[in-house]
């Protein structure tokens, strides 16, 4: 299949995030990446640099202030104390919850930082936006690919992004591939776009964004958001709003969920999708729901994502699948490549 890699991935390294109050090393760190990249090349798929500059389709997905935010994040960290924040991650303190007033933009910069974060749990560090960037723009390069007549392609990067909204990052995510791949799927042609989330988290971000929208149709099977983040979306009865109305469907299951019961469930979004009539598909593709996961709990084995690849390729619509989460490193490439092995069987 053909792959948009991202070649500044790296660039993206913080160090440590905090779980249960203790620092503890990222679970979401380069080293995904490069196994997927090196099964990717024993496997023979073709391996490109992205070749779209996805800065108009961001504009569509994410609000301006927030882009702005974003790309100058770090030299804004810098700027506090240039020798000593080098070396730090920012991690946000304070959030604009209910009854505080998110439409001013403060002038402290950890202020501004929980203003366009949902949770501390997403670091960032020197090349983050240079990553981020690029990995929007290897997702531009896929969507671009299939709306040429590809029938599939494959955006490989990290940092992940479906838990990314319109104005805010969140559980790793910065900039929504998957949101900008069905964008530039419409920009281009697509009437409709449906998109399948697979990650075992909500991706919040990515319904959030097209929530009020009728050309996209999100659905994704995910942990149920009782136990599992993101917590405070991801619900059953989220079914859209306005002209939207209709065009999101959750899919909850519970942490411990098999791989059988994962794969009946897939049923009803396939029944949904399509009912939908799209013209293209973009899959999320986070490998989080296998059995080796550290911070997840569903049951997948590894030839399970074989099994997933080949059933997606049935729905016969042109696929742009986009890399989310999964943090079995060692087994990532594995379970990646069995899906595009299995789509293209
Ligand atoms: N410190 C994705 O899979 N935090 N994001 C987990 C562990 C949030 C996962 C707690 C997990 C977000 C793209
Ligand atoms: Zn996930």
């Amino acid at each position: 299949m053909i792959t948009f890699h991202n070649p500044l991935h790296q660039g993206h390294a913080p160090v440590h995030e905090f779980f249960r109050g203790e620092r503890v090393p990222c679970f979401e760190k380069p080293a995904r990446v490069d196994y997927v990249e090196e099964a990717l090349r024993a496997r023979g798929h073709s391996m490109l640099a992205p070749d779209v500059d996805s800065s108009p389709v961001l504009a569509q997905v994410h609000a301006p202030r927030y882009l702005g935010f974003l790309q100058t994040a770090w030299q804004q960290w810098l700027a506090l104390d240039p020798v000593a924040n080098a070396t730090v991650q920012p991690f946000p303190s304070v959030w604009p919850v209910r009854t505080l007033r998110s439409d001013v933009e403060p002038d402290n910069f950890v202020a501004r930082l929980g203003l366009y974060s949902m949770d501390n749990g997403t670091p960032m560090a020197a090349g983050t936006w240079a990553a981020a960037k690029a990995g929007a723009d290897a997702a531009a390069s896929a969507a671009a690919r299939v709306a040429q007549g590809d029938r599939a392609a494959f955006c490989c990067t990290r940092p992940p992004g479906h838990h990314a909204g319109p104005d805010f990052m969140g559980g790793y995510c910065f900039l929504n591939n998957a949101a900008v791949a069905a964008q530039a799927l419409r920009n281009q042609g697509a009437r409709r776009v449906a998109l399948l989330d697979v990650d075992y988290h909500h991706g919040n971000g990515t319904q959030s964004i097209f929530y009020a929208r009728d050309d996209v149709l999100f659905v994704s099977l995910h942990g149920d958001p009782r136990t599992e983040y993101p917590f405070y979306l991801g619900h059953a009865d989220e079914v859209g709003e306005g002209k939207g109305t209709g065009y999101n469907l959750n899919l909850p299951l519970p942490a411990g969920t098999s791989a059988a019961t994962w794969f009946e469930a897939l049923e009803q979004a396939y029944t949904r999708i399509g009912g939908y009539q799209a013209d293209a598909l973009v899959i999320s593709l986070g490998l989080d729901a296998f059995e080796g996961d550290p911070i997840s709990r569903f049951a997948l084995a590894s030839a399970d994502f074989t099994r997933l690849g080949e059933r997606l390729a049935r729905l016969g619509l042109p696929t742009v699948f986009v890399l989310e989460g999964g943090y079995a490193a060692a087994e990532l490439g594995t379970n990646a490549v069995n899906v595009l092995d299995g789509f293209e069987q």
